[in-house]
């Protein structure tokens, strides 16, 4: 039996933050003329926010000096954290705690692999800060999904061969990151957006000890199709 490792995506698989992104997209959008909306914000699921505000103003046709954008992500940032500020226990989704408390009780070593740069912040207030056996974030990573470096850092720091890693996401964008580093990519969401993952669920609840168990017995959890990623 190879050792795996699980790595799990924050924003949208641990809590739901993107309520708060959209909150304070929307106010910096609407400040500089520009309308934002529920769909647009979707489409910054997993997205860096250097490339989330990029994305704004091409959609509002817009352009910035760099002092005005690096500016207005700041401003956006310090709103996006006065949310985040307030959470707590109660925003971890369905689930999770118990899938978590799964594999720390199977030994399983266990990553984050987000793009966002609150991570810590966000695992402190929502008390799971010590649960990762490792956590590479924004912070520790210069190519932003779907670039795979996120998970192969998370892989590497819990020292799992890629081939032997299993992500959980919420995203496009990171479910095609999970499928370049030749990883098996679990999808939590709609799987008729998440179609390139191996395998969706709709959330954590549907996600059952026999499933996680068979994922740490599986000699090759990888499918064919992987193979054939470049
Ligand atoms: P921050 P994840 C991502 O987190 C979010 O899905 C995305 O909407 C956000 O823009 C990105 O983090 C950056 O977040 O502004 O906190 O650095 O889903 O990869 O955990
Ligand atoms: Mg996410």
């Amino acid at each position: 039996m190879k050792k795996k490792g699980f790595i799990f995506d924050l924003d949208g698989v641990i809590v739901d933050t993107a309520k708060y992104h959209f909150l304070a997209w929307k106010k910096l959008a609407q400040s500089i003329g520009i309308d934002f909306t529920e769909v647009q914000n979707e489409q910054l699921k997993g997205v860096s926010r250097v490339e989330s505000l990029k994305k704004i103003l091409a959609w509002g046709n817009k352009t910035l000096s760099e002092a005005d954008f690096n500016r207005l992500m700041a401003e956006k940032n310090t709103n996006y954290l006065s949310y985040i500020h307030k959470m707590d226990t109660s925003e971890i989704l369905p689930g999770v705690l118990n899938a978590l408390q799964y594999l720390i009780d199977k030994k399983q070593p266990i990553a984050l692999g987000s793009a966002s740069k609150n991570s810590v912040e966000i695992l402190n207030k929502v008390n799971l800060y010590k649960t990762f056996d490792a956590i590479i974030d924004g912070n520790a990573v210069t190519k932003a999904k779907p670039n795979p470096e996120v998970f192969l850092k998370a892989a590497e720091a819990i020292k799992v061969a890629p081939e032997n890693c299993i992500v959980f996401e919420d995203s496009v964008a990171g479910i095609q990151a999970a499928n370049k580093a030749k990883m098996m990519s679990v999808g939590i969401g709609d799987a008729s957006v998440l179609n390139e993952a191996d395998i969706v669920f709709k959330d954590f609840t549907e996600i059952d000890f026999k499933f996680l168990n068979e994922l740490i017995k599986e000699k090759r959890i990888i499918n064919k199709r992987k193979k054939n990623i470049e």
